[in-house]
């Protein structure tokens, strides 16, 4: 979903689209594993020489570099260092536990089992952690400012709205209306064109 959220809102990309079933495990078919991602995970990216980039960021970030139009990582190193900051912290300090506390629920062990760890022993950590980044985004967010990068909107935001919008159904304790900077942040992300365009698949072919 971030991702695609990237993609709506960066514009300028051509780009081939192929929706794989997630749901269904195609992600781990000896055909993903062996010729996408051993990992098998999405999102994945297939260049034009055949070579493959997964990771969301990195997908993300290469392209930024591609796209035609203004960056959503910055015009300037400067305006760069700082969406790499606020990217990071977002992935690190709340996207990370959070998934890493659904991956030990008892709906996540079925899907995972023979791929993941189910670490339910972790849960009450990684909730405390998840819940101790949403309350410092919501302090950082107490200035006022549109976006995580101030008045731009960045990497940093797509990554946080894509992640929120995938996780919220699967763990709802991260919305937190009590916590009133990072909902006005969510609210104004929600109001984007791209938030509702990124719950559908891409279409099978971008520009
Ligand atoms: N490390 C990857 C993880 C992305 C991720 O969590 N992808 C999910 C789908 S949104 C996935 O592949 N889940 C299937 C699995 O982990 O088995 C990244 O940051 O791009």
């Amino acid at each position: 979903m971030t991702v695609r959220c990237f993609v709506l809102e960066r514009g300028g990309l051509h780009l081939d689209v192929e929706h794989i079933d997630l749901a269904n495990l195609a992600n781990r078919e000896a055909d993903y594993v062996e010729n996408v991602n051993a990992r098998g995970e999405l999102p994945a990216l297939r260049l034009n020489d055949g070579s493959i980039i997964t990771e969301i960021t990195a997908i993300c970030a290469y392209l930024d570099e591609i796209a035609d139009g203004p960056s959503l990582f910055g015009a300037t190193p400067e305006e760069r260092a700082v969406t790499n900051m606020w990217t990071r912290r977002a992935y690190l300090e709340i996207c990370s536990p959070v998934v890493t506390w659904y991956r030990g629920t008892d709906h996540a062990r079925g899907y995972y089992k023979g791929h993941r760890l189910h670490a339910a022993e972790t849960q009450g950590w990684m909730r405390a952690q998840a819940d101790r980044g949403l309350s410092q985004f919501n302090n950082d967010l107490s200035d006022g400012r549109a976006f995580l990068c101030g008045n731009r909107i960045s990497m940093a935001d797509v990554l946080l709205t894509g992640f929120y919008s995938a996780m919220q159904p699967l763990a709802p304790w991260i919305d937190r209306p009590d916590l009133e900077h990072l909902t006005r942040w969510r609210s104004a992300m929600l109001e984007r064109p791209s938030n509702s365009a990124m719950m559908r698949p891409l279409p099978a072919q971008i520009g």
